[in-house]
């Protein structure tokens, strides 16, 4: 499983404040936290109104990049922002994201199209966000043809089989999970990630939902995941079902992240 570490975002409240603030110890620490958990991207999202959105991430960008060398996965809805961001980005990490609205694929792959930039394409267009798995599907083909197009790699591509919530769509794990076995069927070189936690909105213990969803996303074939590396339980329940899969052999991972303290009881 390929981690998108999502902790230094401005919509999470402590975050925002440390933002507000212009804490870098504390961003920092968030940095080297999810970094020291195994989080291979570390993604940055300013969580801000438009006209602050620049300068926050150039912020976060800097001081992430200064305290660890995880890539970082730009995290913003305007491809204009992720445009001049790049260029202050020491290595190529993850642009999250593209969809098929608003000419996104057409501003940005001519840009990343020769670079080792990862790309999240999310399953939408200008019709919003689907619900039906064969509509997910028929989004991730458009995105994956255009990227073809520039020449993209298959590999460099991460759909978002963008989760619905159980409150609205009962069928939202079936869905979802249905439209990534068709995705990998079909284009088995292309990432699958995703959020873990839209699916529970508005339920309580939200976690018990979210490691449930986590647990059927990757036997649907979900191989990376936008989440909190840092959140025990879940990481013991990432290892244990890659092992379950038999997609870690001889236990390994599992092995060595228990014996690294990531899961488990906590050691004094
Ligand atoms: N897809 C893509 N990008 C995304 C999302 C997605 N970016 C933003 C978001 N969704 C993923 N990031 C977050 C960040 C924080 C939280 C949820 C999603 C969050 N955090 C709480 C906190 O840290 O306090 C709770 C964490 C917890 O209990 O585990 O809610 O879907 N492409």
């Amino acid at each position: 499983m390929i981690i998108i570490g999502e902790k230094i975002n401005g919509s999470i409240p402590s975050t925002a404040k440390a933002i507000a603030a212009r804490d870098e110890t504390y961003i920092r620490g968030l940095a080297r936290r999810q970094a020291e958990c195994g989080a291979e991207y570390l993604d940055v999202n300013a969580g801000t109104t438009p006209e602050q959105e620049r300068d926050t991430l150039r912020w976060l960008i800097s001081l992430v990049q200064d305290e660890v060398d995880t890539p970082i996965c730009i995290d913003s809805s305007n491809p204009e922002v992720i445009l001049e961001m790049i260029p202050g980005v020491k290595k190529p990490g993850m642009i999250n994201s593209v969809s098929d609205e608003a000419r996104k694929c057409e501003r940005l792959f001519p840009h990343v199209a020769k670079s080792e930039w990862k790309i999240i394409a999310l399953t939408c267009d200008d019709n919003g966000i689907p619900t039906d798995p064969d509509v997910k599907y028929s989004v991730a083909r458009t995105i994956i043809e255009k990227a073809a197009v520039h020449g993209i790699a298959r590999d460099r591509l991460f759909v978002d089989a963008l989760v619905n919530t159980i409150g609205t769509t009962p069928e939202a794990q079936i869905s979802f999970s249905a439209a990534v076995r068709e995705i990998k069927r079909t284009w088995p070189e292309v990432h699958i990630t995703s959020g873990l936690s839209n699916i529970s909105f508005g339920m309580p213990f939200r976690k018990a939902i979210n490691m449930s969803f986590l647990t059927l996303a990757m036997r649907a074939g979900m191989d990376s995941a936008i989440m909190d590396p840092t959140d025990r339980d879940m990481l013991g329940m990432l290892y244990a079902t890659q092992v379950l899969l038999a997609q870690d052999e001889d236990c390994v991972d599992y092995l060595m992240a228990y014996r690294d303290g990531l899961f488990g009881a906590k050691k004094s």
